[in-house]
């Protein structure tokens, strides 16, 4: 079966994802890749979106990582799985390292990783101090969402817990120094992707 590329990108809030998802998108356009965005991408994940970050509504932490989860499920039955099958490239601007670093690192909750959710074939955490993340995001006019409004303790932790996931699979997950101009992280991602796309052709 022909197995596509599946390409993800993680960080704290506002250190960039969504700028080099699109930088990326652009970059391989002829290839027409499948981007999506978490929690999202289909009906289900949109309605959870709304549930898990704009409610207001009180939610238990493992109510919310199972959450976050059903929306990625039925984004991988959906979107991703019959892509990567079809052997197109696939950008996602957050995946399940997301989940193990907000929800595992940041509330606490056990998260395991699902058997049935495949491991990116690479994945970009763009790093970049909280703070530094925030200051964009407002500089940007974005509005903080439910998670976004958790304490800078709560970021901290989700930032740690990201270094942690890439020390502990160096193999899988590129660690790039957000604080650095668009076009240079840009310039990195594309001199890991280039080869792994001229390898699928
Ligand atoms: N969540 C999500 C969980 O808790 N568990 C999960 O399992 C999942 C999937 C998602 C929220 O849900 C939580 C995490 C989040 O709190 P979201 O709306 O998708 O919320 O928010 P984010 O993913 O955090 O996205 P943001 O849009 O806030 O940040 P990005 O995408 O990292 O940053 P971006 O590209 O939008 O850039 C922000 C600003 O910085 C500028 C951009 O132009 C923009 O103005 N910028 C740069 N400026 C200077 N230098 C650079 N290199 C720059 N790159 C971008």
């Amino acid at each position: 079966m022909a197995r596509g590329l599946f390409i993800t990108f993680e960080g704290t809030e506002g250190s960039g994802k969504t700028t080099q998802v699109e930088l990326l998108g652009q970059k391989l356009s002829s290839r027409q890749p499948l981007m999506v965005r978490e929690p999202g991408g289909t009906e289900l994940g949109e309605r959870l979106r709304e549930v898990v970050l704009n409610s207001g509504m009180e939610l238990d932490g493992e109510a919310e990582m199972y959450l976050f989860m059903a929306a990625r499920r039925q984004l991988l039955h959906e979107l991703i799985t019959p892509a990567l099958a079809l052997g197109r490239i696939v950008i996602a601007d957050r995946y399940h390292d997301s989940t193990l670093a907000y929800q595992g690192g940041g509330r606490g909750v056990p998260v395991s990783w699902p058997a049935t959710f495949p491991r990116p074939d690479m994945t970009f955490l763009l790093s970049l101090p909280v703070h530094k993340g925030r200051e964009r995001q407002l500089s940007a006019g974005k509005s903080a969402d439910r998670v976004e409004r958790e304490s800078i303790e709560f970021h901290n932790r989700v930032a740690a817990e990201y270094e942690r996931l890439a020390g502990a699979e160096p193999e899988r997950i590129t660690r790039l120094d957000a604080s650095e101009p668009r076009e240079a992280v840009h310039h990195k991602v594309m001199s890991r992707v280039k080869p792994a796309v001229d390898a699928l052709s």
